[in-house]
């Protein structure tokens, strides 16, 4: 394989045009093979092997700062940038991450994960290298779905108006998860269809040909003439400060490094227009790039007979043992499928429900919403401030607006949850998803802040639904408050605990009694706890366990009877302010901290280290073994002579 023999980008410079034609069928095949067998990105970087391989050939990748917008299409650059051995692990513990990673290689110039951010990034490169004396190009490659970012048209701005030299790659695919959406989306395929880029795809051959042919006898000069027929007067880049250049076509490896080569030499800023397929060189990710665009282990049908199993399916249900023999596990729906069905039935009744999605609508569980009711539906693109002042608008008018986000997205938008919809006490339902620990994506996807972060709004509700069968009351509950309420749930399923019916929404709930002391945990740690308490007691430990389901307010009712003797809160949050500070302060508050002992698990003031949940939980101590170790150090630490 030619691949094995590509250790640095330096490598993929000395390497001819068919030679890296052949790279490029190799690069597929590898990223097909290691995402069917670890799970992760397809259809992205799929899209942009030539492209990747382009820049490696013609620009100095490591002194060349190269900065991938959310960067889950950067596994081509990972593996023509010194990480070929270790691609197997990819998305694994110890391996390589799915998103660039500036501890994990000389050539990842800054880590991404979240959309938007990489031409800030750039600017702030181009910036540092004109104060430092330096000279080095600083490209960043951005797609069109994180183009409709705020962030992105903020850096764009700036960069036009300092005018330094860098290039922006925008690769448009037309494709955000989902189809891109948005006027600015719109504008893309305008300059597509009115472009040199129908007439260069139409005379692909001949204008190669003309490019390319005479290359001994040409000089950059000649070529940066002819690339300069590609760069069309005016148009919004050109407004914000940018040469504009393109559309071309993103998979002609021949025009990519010819354009790329003479565009390098160029001043100022520099928008360069790819057009690219989303799963290109897999027919399944090309017709269905959606579908595709993540994968969980074993989803490329072509490669394996095993059964298609979506992401959005959610990870299969941890270690439950205990709870089966409890009786307390019957079905295992995921939290944002039980999210998706309690609105729909709840969107039947009121009509004045809408929902809102930032590019997520598969993700979010809004698919189905937007089926149903495609006029209360709202895809605003990767866009989450606009789409909670958009729902705090709705809702100032009247409407019941959900904002279903990611909990590691919904971060972006805090200065509108503060601003815009508790300040004005408006009845904003946000439904925050992937809450708490996420796994391969950790950990810039981890969702481990929100219950600290959202705790600190004055006037908003934020509960947890431990199950499937607490959504919909809670919704409903949610949907009926007359000020913001905020629901988190954890990536995956949810195995129900406890009766599903009767249940009181209203409290907390205890799920087993016990006096030595009580798990009181948070969403779906609640398995874990019963597991863990199920376990003390074959060792003569009665521990009981509460599902707090409030987090602000507190159900102080239950504190109330809880005081007194110990308790292990559990939550996959970070401790610092989180729902285990939350009790202490009511404890301390209320004069009763210094004869209730307290262990907190959840995390401690740390990031996560990439990993599968489980082990990840395990690492935090939020498995059932962590959980039982706790509530025995805290035990010991109250009895010492009595506690095994
Ligand atoms: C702030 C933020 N919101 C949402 C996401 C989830 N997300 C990951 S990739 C993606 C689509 C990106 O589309 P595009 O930039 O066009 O790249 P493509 O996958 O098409 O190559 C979205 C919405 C994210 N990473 N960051």
């Amino acid at each position: 394989m030619l691949l094995d023999s590509i250790h640095s980008p330096a490598d993929v410079k000395a390497l001819s045009l068919p030679q890296l034609e052949q790279l490029a069928h190799e690069l597929r095949e590898t990223i097909i093979d290691t995402v069917n067998r670890n799970g992760g990105h397809l259809a992205s970087p799929l899209g942009v092997v030539e492209l990747t391989i382009a820049l490696h050939h013609v620009f100095d990748i490591g002194k060349d700062p190269l900065i991938w917008d959310v960067g889950h299409q950067s596994y081509a650059h990972k593996l023509l940038g010194g990480r070929r051995d270790r691609f197997y692990a990819l998305r694994k513990r110890e391996g390589i991450s799915g998103y660039p990673k500036i501890s994990e290689s000389e050539f990842d110039a800054f880590g991404t994960g979240h959309s938007s951010t990489s031409i800030s990034a750039a600017v702030g490169m181009a910036v540092a290298r004109e104060r430092l004396g330096l000279a080095h190009h600083v490209i960043a490659v951005i797609g069109d779905g994180a183009m409709t970012g705020g962030m992105a048209l903020e850096a764009l701005s700036h960069a036009g108006h300092l005018g330094l030299d860098m290039l922006v790659i925008l690769n448009d695919n037309e494709m955000s998860i989902s189809r891109n959406v948005g006027a600015l989306s719109r504008y893309f395929n305008r300059l597509i269809t009115a472009s040199p880029y129908k007439r260069a795809k139409e005379d692909a051959g001949s204008y190669v040909k003309q490019l390319i042919g005479d290359r001994m006898t040409q000089t950059i000069q000649d070529l940066e003439k002819s690339v300069k027929g590609f760069i069309t007067k005016g148009g919004l880049f050109q407004e914000f400060g940018f040469n504009y250049f393109g559309p071309i076509d993103g998979h002609d490896l021949p025009l990519l490094v010819e354009c790329l080569s003479s565009i390098k030499t160029m001043k100022g800023p520099i928008l360069m227009h790819c057009r690219t397929e989303k799963g290109k060189g897999l027919k399944e990710a090309e017709e269905d790039p959606s579908k595709y665009h993540g994968v969980t282990p074993m989803a490329v049908k072509s490669r394996c007979a095993a059964v298609l199993k979506s992401d959005q399916e959610g990870d299969p249900v941890p270690s439950q043992g205990l709870l089966q023999t409890n009786g307390c596990t019957r079905h295992a729906p995921t939290f944002t499928a039980a999210f998706s069905r309690a609105l729909l039935e709840a969107a039947a009744r009121d009509e004045r429900i809408v929902a809102i999605t930032a590019a997520m609508p598969e993700g979010t569980g809004l698919s189905e919403f937007e089926q149903h009711y495609p006029n209360r539906f709202f895809d605003v693109g990767i866009c989450e401030q606009h789409a909670v002042t958009f729902a705090a608008g709705l809702a100032a008018r009247g409407m019941r607006p959900v904002v279903a986000l990611y909990s590691t997205f919904l971060q972006r938008a805090y200065d509108q949850v503060v601003h815009d919809a508790a300040i004005q006490k408006l009845p904003v339902v946000f439904a925050i998803d992937r809450a708490g620990l996420v796994g391969e994506d950790s950990p810039t996807h981890d969702g481990i802040f929100d219950l600290s972060f959202m705790r600190a709004v004055p006037g908003l509700v934020l509960a947890s639904p431990r199950d499937a069968a607490d959504m919909g009351p809670m919704l409903d509950w949610a949907l009926n408050h007359p000020g913001p309420v905020a629901l988190r749930y954890a990536r995956g399923k949810s195995p129900i605990i406890g009766d599903e019916n009767g249940r009181v929404i209203l409290r907390s709930e205890r799920l087993r009694p016990g006096g030595d002391a009580t798990f009181l945990a948070v969403g779906p740690c609640l398995a874990a706890c019963l597991e863990a308490a199920e376990a003390l007691a074959t060792e003569g430990l009665e521990i009981g366990v509460v599902d707090a389901r409030w987090v602000k307010p507190l159900d102080t009712g239950m504190l109330d009877t809880l005081a007194g003797r110990p308790i292990i809160t559990a939550e996959e949050n970070t401790l610092v302010g989180g729902f285990g500070s939350a009790v202490l302060e009511y404890l301390a508050d209320t004069g009763r901290l210094e004869n209730t002992p307290i262990q907190r698990v959840g995390l401690p003031d740390t990031h996560a280290v990439l990993g599968s949940r489980a082990e990840q939980l395990a690492d935090f101590g939020l498995d059932a073994l962590g959980l039982a170790r706790a509530a025995r150090n805290l035990l010991a630490r109250r009895c010492p002579q009595t506690a095994p």
